[in-house]
């Protein structure tokens, strides 16, 4: 059945500054806390780093013109605060601020809607020495960041994305120490969890303060958590993992509270003094719309001894991607409807979905990755039946422009609508890429 969507649907692709542009060390960028992780040894795969990454930095040009040649309507990609602030507060870097200035005119002159996320893990390293996201002055910093940024750039760029991810800036980089800067601690973990929160808070607030003329929201992973079985203590575990990853974010953004029942559950891991009078308030400052990652469904159990969740991920049953992620495409329907309904009809975006994959380079020359076509194909038609069902869904960026630095993995994982050969730098779009364009082409899906 061939599917339409919306002729103002913005159909586009995302990417993240310390995975695609390089350049760390150029036009006075200072460290990142990524720099730092990624350099030390045994923190990422064969210990490679984003120093070079896929040269975004000095190929943007020819990275604008591709993403018009592919068709695409907008363009998600985020600014690196160790560019704009290399101290992390302090004296801006003119430089910095124009690099992403050139690269929005470009976008715009080739018709493409640029999308900025104000954070996407690359905390300046010198914030970081002063006690990085644990630390609450750190919230105030990125406020003082964002609303330099809007009133640099403010009303040329239509939509603005205060965070990225904030669970995995939070939990694997201060619980399971996999991301930087690679603490392992839970009071740590909560900690930078709210700080993001208030950070977000201030600077939603920082943008209305300064009046820019384009929208703002927040990017949360939003994953589809199901219980092993139908046991009662497994599907009391899968709350748990939904509360844990899910609710601890959107509840106090869209409800102006943090769980009741997660509250109870990390007691005394929550000090105090962390959440203060008016926190709450300042995080459910209202945004314009709610960007959701998407990629698999988690299957929980109950397990005594796995911390205090008490519950464990079991390994998937059904098809999985090179990362190992389960394939659920109506995970995204079900998420999609169950986010409406519980925190109203605010207008939502896809910032991030898509498939690491083994891509290769095949003897006639193009990347032949039927699987990804196969994957955005089931969870563009979920997206739909969504949208038939009510879900005010204004667009769908692809996880990613092109294959990138994957965080711990290194270049071991290939994500990318666009394959990058990274001893030449050469592009060569994938077959997904192709097909990706017709489908923006024509409005519309088989
Ligand atoms: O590459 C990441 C991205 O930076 C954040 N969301 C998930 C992607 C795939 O792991």
């Amino acid at each position: 059945m061939t599917v339409r969507f919306p002729e103002n649907f913005l159909w586009g692709a995302a990417t993240a500054a310390y995975q695609i542009e390089g350049a760390v060390r150029e036009d006075g960028r200072g460290e990142s806390i990524w720099d730092r992780f990624a350099h030390t040894p045994g923190k990422t795969y064969q210990g490679q780093t984003g120093d070079v990454a896929c040269d975004h930095y000095h190929r943007w040009e020819e990275d604008v013109a591709l993403m018009r040649e592919l068709g695409l309507r907008g363009y998600r990609f985020s600014i690196a605060w160790p560019r704009i602030f290399p101290e992390g507060a302090g004296k801006p870097n003119p430089k910095g601020v124009d690099f992403y200035r050139r690269l929005v005119e470009a976008l715009r002159g080739a018709g493409i809607t640029p999308v900025a996320t104000l954070y996407h893990w690359d905390l300046p390293q010198a914030l970081q020495d002063r006690g990085g996201w644990p630390n609450r002055e750190t919230a105030y910093r990125f406020a003082e960041y964002a609303r330099y940024l809007f009133e640099t750039l403010g009303d040329a760029i239509p939509l603005w994305i205060t965070l990225n991810e904030p669970w995995c800036a939070a939990f694997y980089g201060h619980l399971t120490g996999e991301h930087a800067p690679g603490i392992r601690d839970w009071r740590a973990a909560l900690a930078a969890a709210h700080h993001l929160l208030l950070g977000h808070g201030l600077a939603v607030r920082a943008f209305r303060e300064v009046g820019v003329r384009a929208q703002i929201g927040i990017t949360l992973l939003c994953t589809h958590f199901a219980p092993a079985t139908d046991a009662p203590e497994d599907r009391a575990a899968d709350m748990r993992y939904d509360g844990f990853v899910n609710r601890w974010f959107l509840d106090p953004v869209f409800l102006g509270t943090y769980p009741a029942d997660m509250v109870r559950l990390y007691g005394d891991l929550l000090p105090p003094d962390l959440i203060q009078p008016g926190d709450l308030e300042i995080i459910a400052t209202p945004v314009d719309f709610l960007g959701v990652n998407y990629y698999y469904r988690s299957r929980v159990a109950h397990d005594e001894g796995a911390g205090p969740l008490r519950a464990r991920v079991v390994p998937p049953t059904g098809p999985v991607t090179d990362m190992g992620w389960e394939i659920y495409p109506q995970g995204l329907e079900v998420l999609l409807c169950r986010l409406h309904q519980t925190y109203g009809n605010i207008p939502i975006y896809i910032t991030e979905s898509g498939m690491a994959a083994r891509d290769e380079v095949g003897p006639d020359g193009q990347v032949h990755d039927q699987e990804r076509i196969d994957y955005l194909r089931a969870h563009f038609r979920a997206a739909h039946r969504a949208m038939a069902a009510g879900v005010d869904l204004r667009g769908y960026f692809v996880w990613t422009l092109m294959d990138n630095f994957e965080w711990a993995y290194g270049y071991s994982k290939r994500f990318g609508l666009v394959y990058v050969d990274y001893d030449t730098q050469r592009r060569i779009p994938k077959d997904s890429a192709w097909w990706l364009r017709e489908v923006i082409r024509t409005g519309e899906m088989g």
